[in-house]
């Protein structure tokens, strides 16, 4: 069917040919309207045209951004000649017809060619309206006419005159067709740029690319909050989110954020038999042992009754020694890197307990970034990954070299743990380390070592030993290493640590009053190390 144009809607921003254009559709009775740039350009040349926010009733508003996306232009491109119901719409709300749309786009791919463009100015480049436009009319090329490139248009012009200003399907049909492939090709461009953008920023890319994968959770933090897991499949290392799950109820928000808290901590015990007990990210249990079952009562003791209802990561596979140590407790999941066959039969007798295999083998934590969000932004650093293996001791009293191996196992612990954090650590076996007290995430040091680590020890210890004595308790404390993931700020921890037993302190420093610190642990006879490395974790 051939259409006659009455009324066309140039908008362009290579302006190439457009005066010719608009004279000739002038000189063929076509009503012109225009966007701004286009419409006094054409008006300059004195070619009678009508702003299109005159046709729309609504300005040109937000810096431009909407011109054109309006239901009067989109309407007006996209209702359906000859359907009825359209056609009576239409005369319902005053619409008008545009036949012919003349659009090229924000000049996006020539933007960003051009050096040192910003990433704001390359987005302020994205097309919305011309798209869109050219997206409708193409749409409906079955009557409208749609041209996006200026070496069309003497065609156009010429098709016109040719059938009393109008134009054939057929031809309409191959304007439009161009527009997809056009958008497409724009589409790309801008993908292209973006995905550029964070790979140089070395950020988000996998979790762009992970996107994809987002998998919907029963809920977040707490049942009015919705929740997604997005997994990064390009990881390198074992991840939680990798992680296949064997048996038991659905993983949900808070087991994915313990399990993470729980396979991260354990990581630095791989190698070895070790199992790190989580409640709220924090280890309330920790430990190492001769064997996997050994670890895990040592690391089950650190706090019992915290440890109801823990996520539990370990670095072996699971036999059915470790696996009966579950038995009569009560936890939400254990992490492994896999399960001897009738150590798995065991666990799978209880129905809820969520049992995770990882994907990947178990090792240290690999060097990365980590994305924080906070309101309005992100923030990027490095995984806290590194321990490091030296230390100096400014006290009279020497650290004991056999307590050395105990204090990396505790700068491990309490680098899992978060600030404000104190953990008390010790040699529960020859060579066989666990954390016996914790204090975590207070907003004060004297709380985490005082009120916390060292009550949660001598209860320990009391559970273990109902008739154990204060001396011995003191003498057991004696014998642990203290370990702070930051420095002390005053003494007074010093002097509630000696008040308890202690003897081996060990502290990154860095303090103004260190050296009220140092002088505080000789007036005491304590041991202490500083590592010069800070582990915060807020
Ligand atoms: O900013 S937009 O995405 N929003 C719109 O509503 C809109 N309408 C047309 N870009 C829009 N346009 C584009 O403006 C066209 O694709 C064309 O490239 C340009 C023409 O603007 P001017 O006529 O003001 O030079």
């Amino acid at each position: 069917m051939d259409v006659k144009i009455e009324r066309a809607l140039l908008s362009v921003s290579d302006k190439a040919g457009i005066i010719d254009f608009a004279r000739n559709l002038h000189e063929m009775d076509v009503e012109l309207l225009s966007t701004g740039g286009t419409a006094k350009a054409i008006r300059e040349a004195g070619i009678p045209v009508k702003d299109v926010s005159e046709f729309t009733g609504f300005p040109e508003m937000l810096d431009g951004r909407v011109k054109t996306l309006t239901p009067q232009v989109h309407a007006g491109i996209l209702y359906v000649r000859d359907n009825e119901e359209h056609l009576k719409t239409m005369m319902d709300h005053g619409l008008g017809q545009i036949d012919l749309v003349c659009v090229n786009l924000y000049p996006f791919e020539e933007t960003i060619a051009k050096e040192d463009v910003s990433l704001a100015e390359a987005i302020e480049q994205i097309d919305i309206g011309g798209p869109t436009m050219i997206r409708s009319a193409a749409k409906n090329m079955k009557f409208v006419t749609v041209v996006t490139d200026p070496s069309d248009y003497a065609q156009v012009i010429g098709e016109m005159k040719a059938n009393a200003g109008a134009t054939t399907e057929p031809f309409r049909f191959v304007l439009g067709q161009k527009v997809y492939a056009r958008a497409a090709e724009y589409n790309a461009a801008i993908a292209t740029y973006l995905a550029g953008q964070v790979a140089d920023q070395k950020l988000a890319k996998p979790f762009v690319k992970a996107y994809t994968d987002g998998s919907e959770l029963r809920y977040g933090e707490n049942s009015h909050q919705k929740a997604w897991l997005y997994k990064d499949a390009d990881s390198r290392e074992a991840t939680i989110a990798l992680t296949e799950v064997l048996h038991g109820k659905e993983m949900s928000y808070n087991n994915y954020v313990d399990g993470d808290g729980a396979l991260e901590a354990v990581k630095d015990l791989s190698g070895r038999p070790g199992v790190s007990v989580i409640k709220h990210t924090n280890p309330c249990g920790y430990a190492t042992g001769e064997t996997l079952a050994e670890a895990f009562e040592a690391a089950w003791s650190g706090d019992p009754i915290s440890a109801f209802g823990s996520v539990i990561a370990v670095t072996e596979m699971v036999d059915l020694a470790t696996a009966q140590c579950l038995d009569g407790r009560f936890i939400e999941a254990i992490i492994a890197p896999g399960y001897a066959e009738e150590a798995l039969d065991h666990l799978m007798k209880k129905k809820n307990l969520r049992i995770l295999k990882l994907k990947k083998p178990m090792g240290k934590a690999l060097p990365q970034r980590m994305v924080k969000q906070i309101n309005g932004g992100l923030l990027v650093q490095d995984v806290d990954t590194e321990i490091l293996e030296k230390w100096e001791v400014p006290t009279k009293v020497a650290f004991d070299e056999t307590k050395k191996e105990l204090a990396f196992f505790g700068i491990a612990a309490v680098k899992h743990t978060k600030s404000n954090a104190i953990v008390l650590v010790q040699e529960y076996k020859a060579g066989q380390f666990r954390v016996l007290g914790m204090g975590a995430g207070q907003p004060n040091r004297v709380d985490a070592l005082k009120k916390l680590s060292v009550s949660k020890a001598v209860d320990n210890l009391k559970t273990e030993n109902p008739d154990i004595t204060d001396e011995e308790i003191q003498k057991v404390i004696g014998e642990c290493v203290f370990v702070s993931e930051a420095f002390f700020p005053f003494a007074d921890s010093i002097d509630a640590a000696s008040e308890m037993g202690a003897k081996f302190i060990v502290q990154p420093g860095g303090s103004i009053r260190d050296e009220e610190v140092i002088a505080a642990c000789d007036k005491c006879g304590i041991a202490m190390a500083l590592t010069n490395m800070r582990h915060f974790k807020h």
